[in-house]
């Protein structure tokens, strides 16, 4: 049941932004946001967290959808993130762990729910990478990251993932990571030859650019926003530039 991906995922210079609906202060606050990225000329926004309620993230799905005609994709942190107000679910299952709740078990709890919303659905191989701070995905779901020497074993998890029909790879060195996602690893896992998203600790266009360049098709950028919102400025220069001249 794969469906076709977006453009953006296959693009060279895709930055998507994360929004976790855990740390939205206020309504208003998420809609001036969402209307500044949207201004910005984003890619996309991502919506999830490791620790969102249900509660809170339809709420935030609604906000999104209601102010902005860029698309929304679900990066869930549980099978309870669920919209039909989306453009698609990255339906992710964490390859470098080895908890079966985050590998299958969630995606059981939701498949009846994902089928009846009918949604199109990218199944996506998330690896972990250590980023230097415990982070919250390791701690929620209770699995090691692969270390950041240790390309090889990246490089065959990725390579399992498309061997097992993954439309995605999804390298994440986790929200607010000390150090992002390094740049061999990236060249490495791109050489694959699936779409690649890249995210975690990424804060600057130097990071930004660099990944792309290192062949991230999406890069994904969530606390350096939460933080700073005018980084917009200089993300919306970056991607009106462009990167290969
Ligand atoms: C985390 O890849 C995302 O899962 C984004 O990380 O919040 O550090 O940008 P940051």
């Amino acid at each position: 049941m794969n469906h076709t991906l977006p453009e953006i995922f296959s693009s060279d210079k895709s930055v998507a932004v994360l929004i976790d609906p855990e740390k939205v202060v206020n309504k208003e606050k998420l809609i001036e946001f969402v209307k500044r990225a949207s201004f910005a000329k984003v890619s996309c926004f991502f919506i999830g967290g490791s620790t969102v309620s249900s509660t809170q993230f339809s709420e935030a799905v609604e906000v999104i959808r209601a102010h902005t005609e860029l698309p929304l994709y679900i990066f869930p942190g549980s099978s309870e993130q669920l919209s039909k107000e989306v453009d698609g679910l990255l339906y992710l299952s964490l390859l470098s762990g080895r908890n079966p709740e985050y590998l299958i078990g969630q995606h059981v709890k939701a498949a009846l729910q994902i089928e009846a919303l009918q949604i199109p659905i990218f199944p996506t191989a998330y690896l972990l990478i250590d980023g230097g701070t415990k982070s919250s995905v390791a701690y929620v779901s209770q699995t090691q990251p692969i270390p950041q020497d240790q390309t090889a074993i990246a490089y065959s998890t990725a390579l399992a993932g498309k061997q097992l029909g993954f439309q995605l790879i999804y390298l994440d060195a986790g929200s607010g990571a000390k150090d992002p996602v390094p740049v061999e690893m990236i060249a490495s896992i791109r050489s694959i030859g699936l779409p690649l998203i890249v995210g975690g600790g990424i804060r600057t266009i130097d990071g930004i650019r660099s990944a792309h360049e290192a062949g991230a098709n999406v890069v994904v950028v969530g606390n350096k926003l939460e933080e700073d919102v005018d980084f917009l400025l200089d993300l919306s220069s970056y991607l009106a530039v462009g990167i290969r001249l």
